[in-house]
């Protein structure tokens, strides 16, 4: 049997200085000149980089590492009993293009340290350890969001998610040979014993209740769509309005219209028009196409039906009264998740033992964690963003939190690979 008790295992703790420095380095790869953001959306040469840098350091540990078919990269400490199924942790390292240095990178970062923290004190496992970080969680360039994960779980076919073309018509498959990071270990993945991911809560509830970490029970619901609005450009100045067939002010009326909708539903419902593009984009022209895309959030899935259904018949009167033609596609559709009550417990305990203030609440943004959820025993650690910000590159946690969810991280890793 391995060869340490419980109680030494609970001396143990993260080496902080070591994190946040990986975390400040990895941050340098796709830096946004004068701020302490970063751009590395996926499969980018930066993305590359970060990738290789994160691989590295992977290798320096002797960890053994598996890349899959759609880029996924697992590391693994070996366990006392091989045959058993790991304990993983992980998340993702690609970023938005106005992204910060810690959503995402926490917690592949933290999982590595927890690794090493596990190695140094020469401490054995019953169960194999891994971390990994899952391709394109993020969605902004290939979507859906979590397609990495999506895949690793069976929630997607390989083949699928190859061919998903960004909007320069690049294609997933061939991006993952540019980068050399489409690898042969097959999808969907080894299933994990308990999946737990540590995150930014990327919003102001664990500031606003200065409360250190949050004890994460769920996902909710996310549903994006983009729509092209044609219509017939024209001159702004000699069209009358009754013979305009405007589709710039369809994606107006349709912005105000989901953000009204929130107001009605209340509760978590949320909408954001995040992207919107006019074609010709001139000044003195009534635009020919309107391209734009609605995300649509609520933590009860009926909820969120309903907001999808007002949406698409408030769509469908407009387009017809203003004489213009609309092509809806589904970028992403997941229903709210709900995570293993156990797991949730255990993730409670060790911010107790830790010494770490805790709340419970659900997740606002979309996790790899709630594609695991699908096939194993899954939670969720949170740590506090300051101002609630992120998706923003003043994304910032303070190191003390950083290194509370590590460490209890590491407790909820000891807790899960000894059952
Ligand atoms: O969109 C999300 O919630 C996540 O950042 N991918
Ligand atoms: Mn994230
Ligand atoms: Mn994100
Ligand atoms: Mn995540």
């Amino acid at each position: 049997m391995p060869g340490t008790t419980g109680a030494d295992r609970r001396e143990l703790s993260i080496d902080p200085t070591r994190l946040t420095a990986r975390l400040d380095e990895l941050g340098q790869i796709g830096a946004i000149p004068g701020t302490i953001g970063c751009a590395r959306l996926a499969l980018t040469d930066d993305d590359k980089a970060g990738r290789d840098l994160v691989r590295t350091w992977m290798e320096e540990l002797g960890l053994d590492i598996s890349i899959d078919g759609i880029g996924n990269v697992i590391a693994t400490m070996p366990g006392f009993d091989p045959s058993l199924a790991p304990v993983m942790t992980g998340s993702h390292i690609d970023t938005v293009a106005t992204g910060g240095r810690y959503d995402g990178n926490l917690g592949v970062l933290a999982g590595l340290e927890v690794i090493e923290t596990v190695l140094a004190a020469g401490i054995e496992l019953e169960r194999p350890l891994a971390v990994g970080w899952f391709t394109d969680e993020e969605g902004a360039r290939f979507p859906p969001d979590m397609l990495g994960s999506l895949v690793y779980v069976g929630g997607l076919p390989l083949e699928d998610a190859l061919e998903i073309e960004d909007r320069d018509g690049a294609v997933v498959g061939d991006e993952l040979d540019r980068i050399g990071y489409r690898g042969a270990a097959p999808t969907p993945g080894r299933v994990p014993h308990a999946f737990v991911e540590l995150h930014i809560e990327q919003g102001p509830i664990l500031e606003d209740e200065d409360i250190t970490i949050g004890v994460v029970e769920g996902v909710q619901g996310i549903s994006w769509t983009e729509l092209t609005i044609t219509g017939q450009s024209c001159h702004a100045g000699t069209t009358p309005m009754r013979l305009r067939h405007d589709p710039g002010y369809v994606a107006a009326a349709i912005t105000t219209f989901v953000r009204d909708l929130t107001r009605e539903l209340g509760g978590s419902q949320v909408a954001t028009v995040g992207r919107l593009d006019l074609t010709p984009n001139l000044v003195n022209v009534v635009p020919s196409v309107a391209t734009m895309t609605i995300d649509l959030r609520n933590t009860d899935e009926a909820t969120l039906q309903e907001a999808e259904a007002r949406f698409r018949a408030f769509v469908e009167q407009t387009a017809e009264r203003e004489g213009v033609s609309v092509d809806s596609r589904t970028l992403a559709r997941f229903e709210p998740v709900e995570f293993d009550p156990r797991v949730i417990d255990i993730v409670e305990q060790a911010a107790e033992r830790t010494g770490q203030s805790s709340r419970r609440l659900p997740s606002g943004a979309g996790h790899d964690a709630q594609m695991f959820a699908r096939v194993c025993p899954t939670a969720m650690i949170f740590t506090p963003s300051v101002n609630g910000i992120s998706h923003n590159v003043t994304e910032y946690t303070e190191p003390a939190d950083l290194e509370a969810g590590a460490n209890v991280l590491l407790d909820v890793m000891l807790t899960l690979t000894s059952m």
